[in-house]
């Protein structure tokens, strides 16, 4: 494969951004390599800048639900443009998307747009204090909502609530605060409000982990958070910013049944611009600025084109929900083939999947960081080398959109069985 251009731009973009990228991940680190320059992308695929064609597997992330480039979404946004790209000011188009987004999410009784999925949860996080008046919060090993400081947090060794720091410039005041605990294990948390519970704000958990690799939560897990979180006065933060939309048009909430006090969404109801939110319940959301004493504010906030772009896209997935059987169909094959490779792991619920490289079961953390990175290195590789374009790292979720094809599929299924 000619990736020389993509090369070219990599070598210049190391002395313009630290590690010639905007966000650590792409920079290819976890599997080795140089990452692709992208051109364009339209439905299932996406092209780099030497004019290689890719299936893709990344889909920004999450939100090209759709596909790339949707049609509609696109002539909304287009037409929207001509009016202007930020005002700073309110705007009729908010307010649809907020009624879009609570028709769905029936627990979203208020919400406040934000620019981003971190932004979306450091801003939940502050609001589940404000209206507890309490200041620690819990969160799970391997579930990642972002890098605001109090959430760039990792389990210290020794006593439960020893966490530290995950990153530099994370002082270890900041850690404090955030109580780390393991992602499926009962006993962990029930230890954790047993110590501290009356100073526990909020949990806060991605209802399917996406960020440690697909880790689904075991049967009743999160009920179980759902009941501890209320006799313990805390909040339960369902952090939706990669499965709000994905898994159903309810996402998480709607896929378990389970109703959290807050959720956050991200990308997705930009329609992959950039634009995210956070709600809940009437009462809590009302502790928030210019209403209550929790401060939060942002320029781009409801940003006019960001939200064109989400209600194209909302209205198209509520219009057409027999797209979550079609995609569940769709990764259902992938699975299958990628369970046909040896010494493979694979998790799926819905769109969203994983495999790891490993034998041994996946349902948190511990389990899988297990993960032979190596191999995935080499699938990898070999994949894009088929021309079908996955996360570059292990740790990371495959995402299957409306856009792909049989044809896609197929193809996809060939290569992971060439490897
Ligand atoms: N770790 C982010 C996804 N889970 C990466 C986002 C990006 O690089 O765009």
């Amino acid at each position: 494969m000619n990736t020389q251009k993509s090369d070219e731009l990599f070598l210049k973009a190391k002395n313009l951004m630290p590690g010639g990228v905007n966000s650590p991940v792409r920079a290819f680190n976890a599997v080795g390599g140089t990452p692709l320059f992208i051109s364009r992308a339209k439905g299932s695929k996406i092209y780099d800048v030497d004019g290689n064609e890719f299936i893709d597997y990344v889909c920004s992330w999450g939100p090209m639900i759709l596909g790339h480039a949707h049609e509609k979404v696109i002539e909304a946004v287009q037409k929207a443009c001509a009016y202007g790209l930020s005002y700073g000011a309110p705007t009729k188009k908010e307010s649809e998307l907020a009624e879009l987004i609570k028709e769905c999410m029936p627990c979203v009784e208020m919400l406040r747009m934000v620019s981003s999925g971190t932004e979306a949860v450091m801003s939940a996080v502050r609001a589940s204090r404000g209206y507890t008046g309490r200041d620690m919060i819990i969160k799970f090993s391997g579930c990642y909502h972002g890098h605001s400081d109090g959430l760039l947090v990792k389990a210290g060794s020794g006593l439960i609530s020893n966490s530290s720091p995950d990153s530099a410039g994370v002082p270890k005041s900041y850690a404090q605060n955030t109580l780390i605990t393991q992602y499926n294990n009962k006993k962990s948390v029930e230890e954790l409000f047993e110590k501290y519970g009356e100073n526990i704000a909020c949990l806060i958990v991605e209802p399917v982990a996406a960020n440690m690799g697909v880790v689904p939560p075991k049967d009743g897990f999160l009920s179980f958070l759902r009941e501890i979180t209320r006799k313990n006065g805390a909040l339960l933060i369902f952090d939706e910013v990669i499965t709000g939309f994905r898994l159903s048009i309810g996402g998480a909430c709607q896929y378990y049944g389970i109703e959290p006090d807050m959720v956050t969404l991200g990308k997705i109801v930009g329609g992959g611009m950039p634009a995210a939110c956070y709600g809940g319940k009437k009462e809590i959301m009302e502790v928030i600025s210019p209403v209550g004493k929790v401060y939060q504010a942002g320029t781009l906030s409801g940003n006019p084109i960001a939200t064109t772009a989400g209600i194209e896209t909302i209205k198209i997935l509520m219009n057409n929900t027999e797209i979550y059987k079609s995609l569940d169909e769709k990764a259902a094959k992938i699975e299958a083939a990628l369970s046909s490779l040896k010494n493979v792991t694979v998790n799926r619920v819905g769109s969203l999947l994983s495999a790891f490289f490993t034998n041994e079961p996946v349902f948190d953390y511990n389990s899988a960081s297990k993960s032979n990175t190596a191999e995935y290195s080499k699938f990898f590789f070999h994949m894009l080398g088929s021309g079908v374009y996955m996360a570059p790292s292990q740790f990371e979720a495959m995402f299957v959109s409306n856009a792909h094809s049989e044809e896609d599929i197929e193809k996809t299924i060939n290569a992971i069985k060439s490897f």
